[in-house]
């Protein structure tokens, strides 16, 4: 899973992406995208690494890529490079930036709005390009096939109206069929979306009240928002640990921000994490909710999922409150499922398998 930060110029991009992924990557955001891993933290990690000993523990991980400013009076998409527009349209997510210190003024939510206006562009651009392809393609077509340009070429027009009105993808009403022909463009106002409200260093205490504000004024549809100081979070994130906690407490400045926007990554993308134990390896996997036992499998090692046979399956809770695997097992907790079972958060999965 690929969250691509974007924004507007100086917004503070590369300052967050380093927070994340405890990087120092250059300023101004290479062309083709820096990309870096972000752990994501997991409060059940700790517990379980006591339970197990184990020789190491790995978090899951999220995959963030900073990326050059975005606007400048475009049309169309026309401005932006190849490369940034080849990101945009295979990321999965956006974590949009929006420059809230020192922002002469204006406010920040304007910035949500200006944002909104360039994907639509894009993604204008890109039916257009489909539209053009489409009526070239109906002249020399035969009769059988002719239908079904006309229905892809009427709904693309239907989908770019909408867009004219300024009604994002994700928000325009569609059939299913239509959702699943769209799917193939990858437009960029499809795509689910975090704005990060970046705040200066002094209002880091009241980054809460802040963030509600700007989450009820913004809240059209499931859009997630976090507020953060992204230059004194990338300061942070570079400190140990202990020191890490101790500086946030003497500022106010509660849950590490890179803790908030993986939560909210998660969120955003329906992801849950389950987990893994043994005395070489406690780890977190990250997976879309729901995904059955076998391909969950397949997160681990593609053998596990070819060979899949059974999981066996114990509740973080159930582990935690009967002391250990054996307990759990004595205590009845430990179920036995099969390929279609939909993983859930939390789950402490041993796969048997076959190869
Ligand atoms: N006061 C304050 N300054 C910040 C904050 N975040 C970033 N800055 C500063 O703003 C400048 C731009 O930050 P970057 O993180 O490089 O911003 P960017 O969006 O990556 O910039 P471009 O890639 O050039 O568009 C730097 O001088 C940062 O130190 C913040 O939260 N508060
Ligand atoms: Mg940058």
């Amino acid at each position: 899973m690929d969250l691509l930060i974007i924004g507007f110029a100086q917004s503070g991009k590369t300052s967050l992406f380093n927070a994340l992924t405890h990087r120092q990557a250059a300023p101004g955001g290479r062309i083709g995208g820096s990309i870096g891993v972000a752990k994501v933290p997991d409060a059940r990690l700790g517990p379980l690494a006591e339970m197990f000993n184990p020789q190491r523990v790995v978090p899951a991980e999220i995959q963030y890529i900073d990326t050059p400013a975005m606007g400048g009076g475009r049309s169309r998409g026309a401005g932006l490079s190849g490369e940034l527009l080849n990101l945009m349209q295979r990321a999965d997510a956006f974590v949009h930036v929006v420059r809230a210190f020192d922002d002469g003024g204006s406010p920040p939510e304007d910035a949500v709005i200006s944002m909104d206006l360039e994907l639509a562009m894009i993604d204008l651009g890109i039916l257009e390009r489909r539209l053009e392809r489409l009526q070239s393609s109906l002249k020399g077509a035969r009769t059988a096939d002719r239908g079904a340009i006309e229905y892809e070429s009427s709904m693309v027009e239907r989908v770019k109206s909408g867009l004219e009105q300024e009604i994002p993808v994700y928000r325009q009403e569609l059939a299913p069929e239509d959702r699943s022909a769209l799917a193939n463009f990858n437009l960029t106002t499809a795509k689910p979306m975090m704005v990060v409200f970046n705040v200066a260093e002094e209002d880091v205490a009241e980054v809460q009240v802040l963030e509600a504000e700007w989450r009820s004024r913004i809240s059209q549809g499931s859009r997630e928002v976090v507020a953060l100081c992204a230059s004194l979070e990338e300061e942070l994130a570079q400190l140990p640990e202990d020191d890490e906690a101790e500086f946030r407490a003497s500022l106010g400045a509660g849950q590490p921000g890179r803790d908030r926007v993986a939560e909210a990554s998660y969120a955003l993308l329906g992801l849950v994490s389950f987990l893994t134990v043994g005395p070489d390896e406690v780890r977190a996997w990250t997976i879309a909710r729901e995904t059955p036992a076998r391909r969950a499998a397949g997160k681990v090692h593609s053998d596990i999922e070819r060979g899949f046979i059974r999981a066996e399956v114990v509740t973080y809770e159930d582990l935690m409150t009967a002391g250990g695997l054996a307990a759990a097992r004595k205590a009845g907790h430990l179920r036995s499922e099969g390929k279609t079972y939909p993983v859930q958060d939390g789950d402490v999965v041993n796969f048997l398998f076959s190869v």
